[in-house]
């Protein structure tokens, strides 16, 4: 982001890979069918393939997930009408600072991540802070699988299929105090682990934050998989955060601690440049990042010579879903 990208250079594999959607919902609706019923084994079969996705070298997928009987959403269909990104390139240009500032570098470098244990613990305003395994996280509430885009602030955009829960069951079950107005997001900062913790380029660890009613959003997505399967290292494993409508540095990953505060929370890029990342970062085609516009979009996987840029959409096309959240603010200012 304050870093100059190698966005021209980086090579895309073309569409051969891209499964019509149609066809992908299918696949997912046959996998669901044989994860019915098989629910009880979900648990043991998850920690053998963390310990699986841990031994092995970078590159090779993590594994199912359809043994957690996720279920397809409906809220936002429009999406799945979108080709959904190849596997490959979603997982292998990622921004993910603490193994470098290259879209390439967390794909090669991600592997020395332990995913397992892990916890994340509740604090600050709420009836029940406490720790939370992650094998507890994911028995918290049903799995579905949500075709979201995600657009980074760079000006690329992804269709990704991500598996997790709304994270309103979490924020409800650890009971909020009235006093509590934010959430704020911390991720693991394990310099042994990470080998660009400690780098000058953010302030570690990397954090984030919403409104507590952004958090409380059924769109907001605790993520625990993508394209059916255990979320990969350099995607945020185990547990990381989407928030569709907002741009891709508001979705924490590798989260480790999940706070309640009054107080409105520094944020990582906020911190690190704050005249170009505010608090809020809703996708707004009509404010220009201060160095470039954010009016169109490149979707990763399709890029040629002659592919047209993508206009971006308000919200990135949730509008109808999240407006409202924003009713009678100036987005110019709170950006
Ligand atoms: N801990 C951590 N979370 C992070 C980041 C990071 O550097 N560290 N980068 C953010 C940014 S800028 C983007 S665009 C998304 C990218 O997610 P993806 O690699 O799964 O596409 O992760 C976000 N979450
Ligand atoms: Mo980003």
């Amino acid at each position: 982001m304050l870093i100059k990208t190698r966005n021209q250079g980086f090579q895309h594999p073309v569409s051969s890979e891209i499964t019509n959607p149609a066809v992908y919902l299918e696949r997912r609706h046959i996998l669901k069918q044989l994860a019915t019923g098989v629910a009880g084994a979900a648990m043991a079969s998850w920690a053998a393939r963390q310990a699986m996705a841990q031994s092995s070298p970078w590159g090779s997928r993590p594994g199912k997930l359809a043994a957690l009987n996720f279920q397809t959403s409906k809220v936002d269909a429009a999406v799945t009408m979108e080709k959904v990104t190849p596997y490959k390139d979603a997982s292998t240009y990622n921004n993910f600072y603490e193994f470098g500032t290259d879209k390439a570098d967390p794909a090669v470098n991600a592997h020395t991540l332990k995913t397992s244990p892990w916890s994340v613990e509740i604090e600050g305003l709420v009836k029940k802070p406490g720790k939370w395994a992650l094998e507890d996280l994911l028995k918290l509430s049903p799995m579905e699988e949500r075709i979201y885009r995600l657009r980074c602030v760079e000006g690329w955009s992804m269709v990704v299929p991500w598996v997790g829960y709304s994270l309103a069951e979490l924020v409800k079950r650890v009971e909020p105090l009235g006093s509590a107005k934010y959430v704020e997001f911390v991720t693991l900062a394990d310099p042994k682990t990470m080998p660009f913790v400690g780098s000058r380029v953010l302030e570690w660890p990397y954090v984030e934050g919403l409104r507590l009613d952004e958090a409380m959003h059924p769109l907001t997505l605790l993520t625990f998989g993508m394209y059916g399967e255990v979320l990969p290292k350099q995607n945020g494993a185990p547990v990381r955060l989407i928030v569709p409508w907002k741009y891709g540095f508001k979705s924490g990953k590798s989260i480790v601690k999940i706070r309640f505060t009054e107080k409105q929370p520094g944020t990582a890029w906020n911190k690190a440049a704050a005249n170009e990342y505010g608090f809020y970062s809703n996708v707004n085609p009509n404010v220009d990042h201060p160095r470039w516009s954010q009016a169109t979009e490149r979707r990763i996987g399709e890029d040629g010579l002659f592919t047209k840029k993508r206009k971006t959409l308000m919200f990135n096309g949730y509008e109808a879903q999240v407006g409202q959240l924003y009713a009678g603010m100036d987005l110019k200012k709170f950006y």
